[in-house]
C-alpha cells in the first residue's frame, strides 16, 4: 500500500484520448480498468484533464498549410501539432465514462491558455507558468508520486519529470500507460525520465 505521503497523478484519461477519438492513442482505453484498480491505494488522487479552447494554438487546424503532426517553432520552442482535441466543454473533453475517480480531490485542466500548450500538469510549455500543483501538494504533506494515464510519451512524461525537478520522488506504473509514439518520442521519454530519477513499475507490485 502506497504511503499516506503519496500521491496518485491521474493524467489525460479523456475520451479523445482513447479509440474513436479525435487524437486516439493505441489502447488507449484498457488503462482504464487498471487506474481503477489503484486509485482506491491512495489516499490522495488528482486527476488531469487537457481542456484547450477552440482553435488552440497547438492544433494543426490553427495554422495555415499545416497538418497534424507537423513540427512548428513557437516563442517558447519547438511544438506538435495535433488534431483537434480536448475542447472544453466537448464529449472528446470528458473523462473517460468507465474511470472510477470518484475520490479524486482535485481536477487540473490544462493547455487552457490560448497560445501555450501544457503536457505538464505542474508547468505549461514557456516553461514559466506554474499551475499550482506543486504548491498543492506540498502544502498537503506529498513527497512522493505515482503517474499514470496518457500518453506515456507527452503527458505522463512531462507530469513525471515536472514533479522530479519540483522534488518529489517520482514512479510511473508503465501498464497503466499508453504511448502517442511519434518519430522515437516513447524511447525519448523513457531515457529522459531515467536521467531525471523517474522509477518504473507496474501494478500488480501495487494493488
Ligand atoms: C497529450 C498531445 C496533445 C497527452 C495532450 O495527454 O499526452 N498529447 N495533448
Ligand atoms: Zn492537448
Amino acid at each position: 500500500m502506497p504511503s499516506p505521503a503519496t500521491a496518485l497523478i491521474v493524467v489525460d484519461v479523456q475520451n479523445d484520448f482513447c479509440p474513436g477519438g479525435a487524437l486516439a492513442v493505441g489502447g488507449g482505453h484498457a488503462v482504464v480498468p487498471v487506474i481503477n484498480a489503484l486509485v482506491p491505494r491512495y489516499r490522495q488522487v488528482v486527476v488531469t484533464q487537457d481542456w484547450h479552447p477552440k482553435g488552440h494554438a497547438s492544433f494543426a487546424s490553427a495554422h495555415h498549410g499545416h497538418e497534424p503532426f507537423d513540427t512548428i517553432e513557437m516563442p517558447y520552442g519547438t511544438q506538435v501539432l495535433w488534431p483537434d482535441h480536448c475542447v472544453q466543454g466537448t464529449p472528446g473533453a470528458e473523462l473517460h465514462p468507465d474511470l472510477e475517480v470518484t475520490t479524486a480531490q482535485l481536477v487540473i485542466r490544462k493547455g487552457w491558455h490560448q497560445g501555450v500548450d501544457s503536457y505538464s500538469a505542474f508547468r505549461e510549455a514557456d516553461r514559466e507558468t506554474l499551475t499550482g500543483l506543486a504548491g498543492y501538494l506540498r502544502e498537503r504533506g506529498v513527497e512522493e508520486v505515482h503517474v499514470v494515464g496518457l500518453a506515456t510519451d507527452y503527458c505522463v512524461a512531462w507530469t513525471a519529470l515536472d514533479a522530479a525537478g519540483s522534488g518529489f520522488r517520482v514512479t510511473v506504473i508503465e501498464d497503466a500507460c499508453r504511448a502517442i509514439d511519434l518519430s522515437g518520442s516513447l524511447k525519448r521519454a523513457w531515457a529522459d525520465m531515467a536521467a531525471a530519477g523517474v522509477a518504473r513499475t507496474t501494478s500488480d507490485r501495487i494493488v
